[in-house]
């Protein structure tokens, strides 16, 4: 057997393919010195009979899955669990998300051989390196694997990496693959969107994320002329128009925000990306004024509570207020920048009326937002707790009798995986009468304010739902809103909670 490396990305978007950037940055971190493939499971059909047709070469030995939870997990446990009755010996390694936060779980199915935890940068070559020489696992950071009494070992992480040395990502590569305009997809920011993730972790703490237990308030960017140079050259050689930016906090330097700002503002391209709302009440005037000429036209915050208490009890930061959020959606409205900002609803309390007291709080309080900039554009979650040991709301979820899965098998149940999909919590303290308030909310305002990332909603269908939405908007009447879930299914309104971004 060769040493060859496939590596995979399996299916988690149904029809906008983005550049699977996991995964050719893993590619990155053996070209040259390991022969590797890809696989995108967004572009095939059927991923496993695509696996096996490499594997049966007898030439790749080392099989490489990026896991998130939800839909992606169904395909990687399905495909693994087939791929590796059949292939025994292939070595098969996980890295992202999910396996770093779920490690036993993996592990423990009997197919994942190894997880890298976090960064993949040098702990997959090093792994490589040690399986291919039968050197030890113990000093290769970010690394988790089991033992000889079949332990779980959870080796130290590293420090972040210099983004900017990091290896170029091998489009070019990428391209004999998959073409790369396959990836450029028409969103509402323009004709061929580019994916790209300039920057690793999270300088913050919330308590219900899960960047938090991997990067551990840290956070490293690529420079701003780093950034420009790889969409530049996306730009020229296959030609985006647009940009969305997949780091967790985009905008956590001003000054690299603005730096880019002044390198993209010719290229004429539209970009989106994520952010905090107390950190960027803090930018200048002038630096959001800059931001949005440059084409930023959209930004997506955590608002996650207009309630301080429930903020500090998710440990936003400490500096984030239901008034900030307001004032903040109000300071937009003058630099033309639509804030896109997410709610958590359903979040634990010590009693049932307290629970639905706070989801009513949350109900009045996106009205208000709304009121003072009508073009906020809202997303509701229902609260899904993850493992963050230690924090104080993570004790209240196990005080509520909360349980997470144990097996990999029960994490792809239905329940499961519309818990993933922040849709159904299974959280205790949550009574159905409770859902059904959140998810009617939705509804009638989805109605009244339909999502302008809908690029297949014409203006007259949205016309005719709001009008029939507002009449209930008005009298805070959601009960049953049918006529509007009929309107929106028959002419298939998209979601951002459940389809991503
Ligand atoms: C792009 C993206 C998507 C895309 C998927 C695109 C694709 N792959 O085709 C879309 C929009 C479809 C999507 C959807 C969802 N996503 Co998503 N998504 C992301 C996002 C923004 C970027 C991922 C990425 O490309 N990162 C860039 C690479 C370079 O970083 P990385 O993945 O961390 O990779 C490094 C390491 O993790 C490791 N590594 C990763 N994979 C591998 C594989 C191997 C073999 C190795 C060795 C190492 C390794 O090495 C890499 C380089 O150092 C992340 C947040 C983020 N900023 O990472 C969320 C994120 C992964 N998504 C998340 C979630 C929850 C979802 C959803 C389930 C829910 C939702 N409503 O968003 C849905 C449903 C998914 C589905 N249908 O299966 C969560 C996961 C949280 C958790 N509990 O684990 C994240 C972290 C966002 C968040 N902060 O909540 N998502
Ligand atoms: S600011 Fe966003 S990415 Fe950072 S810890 Fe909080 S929720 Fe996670």
């Amino acid at each position: 057997m060769s040493n060859k490396i496939l590596l995979f990305n399996p299916k988690s978007a149904i029809n906008k393919y983005r550049i699977p950037n996991s995964i050719l940055n893993i590619a990155a971190s053996v070209d040259g010195k390991y022969e590797w493939a890809i696989i995108d499971g967004n572009c095939e059909l059927d991923s496993i009979k695509k696996i096996e047709s490499y594997l049966s070469t007898g030439e790749y030995k080392y099989l490489g899955f990026t896991v998130m939870p939800g839909p992606q997990l169904r395909q990687a446990i399905i495909s693994a669990k087939a791929i590796k009755e059949k292939y025994p010996h292939t070595k098969m390694i996980w890295g992202g998300y999910f396996p770093s936060n779920q490690p036993n779980a993996v592990l423990y199915s009997g197919y994942v051989d190894f997880i890298i935890n976090g960064p993949g940068d040098n702990a997959f070559p090093n792994l490589i390196d040690a399986l291919e020489n039968g050197t030890p696992f113990e000093f290769i950071k970010n690394l988790i694997y089991k033992n000889v009494d079949s332990k779980v070992i959870i080796n130290g992480k590293e420090d972040l990496l210099d983004q900017d040395s990091l290896p170029p990502l091998p489009y070019d590569k990428l391209n004999e693959f998959y073409p790369i305009p396959k990836f450029l997809g028409k969103t509402y920011l323009g004709e061929k969107t580019l994916a790209y993730h300039s920057s690793i972790g999270c300088p913050f703490t919330c308590s219900f994320c899960a960047v938090v237990p991997i990067y551990e308030a840290r956070w490293k960017g690529k420079s701003a002329q780093k950034v420009y140079n790889d969409v530049k050259y996306i730009k020229d050689k296959w030609g985006a128009d647009a940009i969305e930016f997949h780091d967790n906090n985009f905008f956590v330097s001003e000054k690299r925000a603005v730096e880019f700002s002044r390198l993209i503002k010719d290229e004429n391209m539209t970009w989106w990306g994520m952010a905090r709302i107390d950190t960027m009440s803090k930018f200048k005037d002038s630096s959001l004024a800059a931001i949005r000429e440059a084409g930023c036209k959209i930004i997506f915050f955590g608002a996650e509570s207009g309630n301080n208490e429930v903020l500090a009890q998710m440990d936003k930061g400490g500096t984030q207020t239901g008034n900030q959020i307001i004032e903040f959606a109000e300071r937009l409205k003058k630099f033309d920048i639509i804030p896109e900002y997410s709610f958590v609803l359903g979040t634990p309390g010590p009693t049932p009326e307290k629970v639905q007291a706070g989801i009513d709080f949350e109900i009045d309080f996106i009205k208000k937002v709304k009121h003072v900039n009508p073009k906020t554009e809202i997303i509701i979650y229902t609260y899904s707790p993850v493992p963050t040991e230690g924090s104080e709301m993570y004790k209240q979820v196990l005080a509520s009798g909360f349980k997470f899965p144990q097996t990999l098998e029960d994490w792809i149940s239905p329940a499961w995986e519309s818990f993933d999909l922040r849709k159904n919590p299974l959280t205790p303290w949550l009574t159905a009468e409770m859902i059904d308030k959140i998810r009617n909310f939705e509804t009638v305002l989805n109605g009244v304010y339909p999502t302008v990332t809908d690029i297949r909603m014409s203006t007259l269908k949205r016309k005719a739902i709001k009008m029939i939405a507002s009449l209930r908007y008005k009298v805070d009447l959601y009960y049953y809103p049918y006529e509007i879930k009929l309107l929106q299914k028959i002419w298939r309104y998209r979601q951002p909670e459940t389809q991503g971004f």
